[in-house]
């Protein structure tokens, strides 16, 4: 039996945990011979919810779960942690400007990062949901500056899946047959969702794909779900969005299916002229428990310039709360 992997998450009272922490305990995320201990991070109001979830947790009887942890203190939470998910944040309220978000969220992120630094190992792999996620996940690190700065990612593998479901559906192919998707830039609506790489079946999407539904439908669809999501449902995204985090967690750990690759945002190496340290989204390979960003794409100039946009924002965004590092 191997040893237990620790796993931090924040925010595990809220609606997204709800579905992704019996998903981790059952060991989707990090595999059916993996056993787990789960650390679970609330803010002191809610630590009468967290304590219920972690009765039905106990309840389910997982045979992987060794052992939970709930704590509203932090040093207890990422204590020796191998593995963060990063969900906890503070919605966007009322009258709240985006500025605003960021500045109260990067404040969240700022002091984690520092405590993560301090007691969590230093190959601790990070995937920050809470938004802003990219920005949030470079405040971390920047805060962080001990744990290995590769492992600090961003979640974008929900835009990624959003992506392959609006090529399979208008194709009127599976799933399984829409391969290369890329996400490129930030979790926003200015991320870029590119399919000029990928595949359907045999097949290049480009040759089966007009280029004006591409343009016009695919990349406001698939780049405002979230939006779409929050107006049918009243609040956002929960499910789909653990279900995110599992895909990201376990290729990343496990590996990506040969010819394949998915979308993560990882600190930018300047590939693709993105500036260096940017938490950018990259089509990337997962194997031996690490990544690498997919090199030599041809990109088109309108993906180019759309690129450059997200890119922008996320300067924007850095630039705002440059007194959290
Ligand atoms: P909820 O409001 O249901 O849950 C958030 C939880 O975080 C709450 O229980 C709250 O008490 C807790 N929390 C707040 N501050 C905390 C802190 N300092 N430490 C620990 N816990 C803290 O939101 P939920 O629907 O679960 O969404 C969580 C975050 O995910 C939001 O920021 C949301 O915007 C973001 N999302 C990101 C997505 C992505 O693809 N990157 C998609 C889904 C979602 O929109």
């Amino acid at each position: 039996m191997k040893s237990p992997v620790r796993v931090v998450i924040t925010g595990a009272a809220g609606q997204i945990c709800y579905s992704l922490l019996f998903r981790i305990a059952s060991g989707e995320m990090l595999g059916q011979d993996q056993p787990v201990i789960l650390q679970l991070l609330e803010i002191t109001p809610a630590m009468k919810v967290l304590d219920a979830v972690a009765m039905e947790l106990n309840d389910c009887a997982y045979p992987l779960l060794h052992e939970i942890i709930t704590t509203d203190d932090p040093v207890v939470a990422f204590k020796d942690a191998n593995v963060a998910l990063m969900v906890g944040a503070k919605p966007r309220g009322p009258g709240m400007e985006r500025a605003d978000l960021l500045k109260d969220n990067g404040q969240i992120f700022s002091s984690l990062g520092k405590v993560i630094n301090e007691v969590a190992d230093e190959n601790i792999r990070i995937c920050v949901v809470g938004n802003p996620a990219n920005t949030n996940a470079y405040i971390l690190a920047k805060n962080a500056p001990k744990l290995n700065q590769r492992n600090i990612t961003a979640l974008t593998r929900l835009d990624h899946n959003r992506a392959i479901y609006q090529v399979a559906e208008k194709s009127g192919n599976r799933i399984a047959d829409v391969t290369k998707m890329t996400i490129w830039g930030n979790h926003s609506t200015t991320q870029v969702p590119d399919l000029s790489h990928s595949n359907i079946g045999a097949e290049a999407a480009t040759s089966i794909i007009d280029n004006d539904w591409t343009e016009n439908d695919f990349i406001p669809t698939v780049a405002k779900r979230g939006g779409a999501v929050i107006a049918a449902r009243g609040s956002s995204s929960a499910a789909s969005a653990a279900n995110g985090i599992i895909d990201h967690m376990h290729d990343w750990v496990l590996g990506t299916a040969k010819g394949d690759w998915v979308s993560m945002a990882v600190p930018s190496d300047g590939s693709y002229g993105v500036t260096e340290g940017l938490i950018f989204s990259y089509p990337v390979t997962c194997e031996n428990g690490d990544y690498t960003i997919v090199q030599g794409l041809e990109i088109s100039d309108f993906i180019q310039g759309k690129m450059k946009e997200s890119e922008a924002e996320l300067i924007e965004e850095r630039d705002t709360c440059s007194d959290l590092f």
